[in-house]
């Protein structure tokens, strides 16, 4: 393989582990398909767009350090199918390095391969423990980048994000948090699957509480939101304000029916809400 592509076999090597040439892993080497190959050399020559952008030494992009998004979800989606959580954060730090900033990591990146595997999953493409296993791998992917970017310092009050009982998505939910802790909130993320009784807990015990997000991903979780809501509403001061976010819910009107004050359709709107928020109480 390095001979057929004329560089040296840790090059070969990284250029898989960094999801830029597709292989699979077949015991305990890497098998690469002919026809990849030949779609990767001519990537390498400038011929290709899709692949060129990120792999080709020769495009004037990757030198430039551009941030497409395409090329970066395309290949942690590559490493995450093959379970391959190392060539996962090299893919990251290479985005990183590319002139990706925190929030385009977890934004542009990491969620959309969330959204990608989903699809994948649901074409049947994959398996599910190839879903699963990849969700697994994007937790441990945050926990690993996140405490690179904490920043210290910044009081800018609570954000309290969690999903009401029979919701078993968290992952967007953890991202989300992570982020929110980057933009300098103190964030209680509760994850999946809590009652409403306890929404109404946690926001009667927390002091300087600024806002509450209930996150719906399935449509089968809206009742459920509903009903966290009113239980925050009967405990929360009327300053707090109830976001509802997630891909179950599909604009303001409907945000509003659930009892929320606000809808947030992606997390930097929600970054921007709360500015609007804290500019206001300043
Ligand atoms: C990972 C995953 C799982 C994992 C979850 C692991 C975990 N700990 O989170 C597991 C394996 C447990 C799982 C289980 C199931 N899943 Co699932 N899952 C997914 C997958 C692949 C990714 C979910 C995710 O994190 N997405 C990332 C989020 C953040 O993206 P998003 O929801 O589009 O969010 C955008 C906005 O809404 C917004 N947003 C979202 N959340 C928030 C929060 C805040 C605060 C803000 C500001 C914004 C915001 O930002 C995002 C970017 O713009 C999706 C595929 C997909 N398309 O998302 C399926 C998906 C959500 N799952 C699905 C299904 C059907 C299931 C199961 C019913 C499967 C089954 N038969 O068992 C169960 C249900 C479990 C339950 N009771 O909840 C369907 C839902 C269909 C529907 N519309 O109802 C999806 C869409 C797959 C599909 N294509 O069919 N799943």
């Amino acid at each position: 393989m390095a001979e057929a592509l004329d560089v040296h076999y840790m090059t070969v090597y990284r250029y898989v582990r960094e999801g830029m040439l597709p292989a699979t892993r077949v015991n305990r080497s890497w098998q690469i398909k002919r026809t990849d190959l030949k779609e990767f050399e001519s990537a390498r020559a400038g011929n290709s767009k899709q692949v060129g952008q990120s792999a080709s030494k020769t495009s004037r992009k990757a030198r430039h350090g551009a941030r497409d998004t395409a090329p970066w979800v395309e290949r942690v989606v590559s490493r995450l199918v093959e379970g391959d959580e190392r060539g996962s954060l090299k893919v990251l730090e290479a985005a990183l390095r590319s002139g990706h900033d925190i929030h385009g990591i977890y934004i542009d990146v990491l969620l959309p391969s969330l959204v990608a595997i989903g699809d994948l999953w649901h074409r049947q493409k994959i398996d599910i423990y190839v879903e699963h296993r990849a969700s697994v791998i994007i937790i441990r992917l945050i926990s690993q980048i996140s405490p690179r970017f904490l920043r210290r310092g910044l009081d800018r009050g609570t954000i309290i994000v969690g999903a009401p009982v029979g919701e078993e998505h968290s992952v967007g939910i953890s991202i989300i948090a992570d982020l929110l802790r980057y933009e300098g909130w103190n964030v209680f993320n509760l994850g999946a699957n809590l009652p409403a009784s306890e929404f109404a807990k946690v926001v009667e015990n927390t002091q300087d509480l600024v806002a509450v997000c209930v996150v719906a991903t399935m449509a089968d979780s809206l009742v459920e939101t509903s009903k966290s809501i009113s239980a925050i509403r009967k405990v929360a001061h009327r300053d707090i304000k109830c976001f509802v976010g997630g891909a179950a819910i599909k604009s303001n009107v409907h945000a509003q029916k659930l009892g929320a004050d606000h809808w947030v359709a992606n997390p930097r709107d929600f970054f921007v809400s709360l500015d609007l928020l804290s500019s206001k109480a300043g």
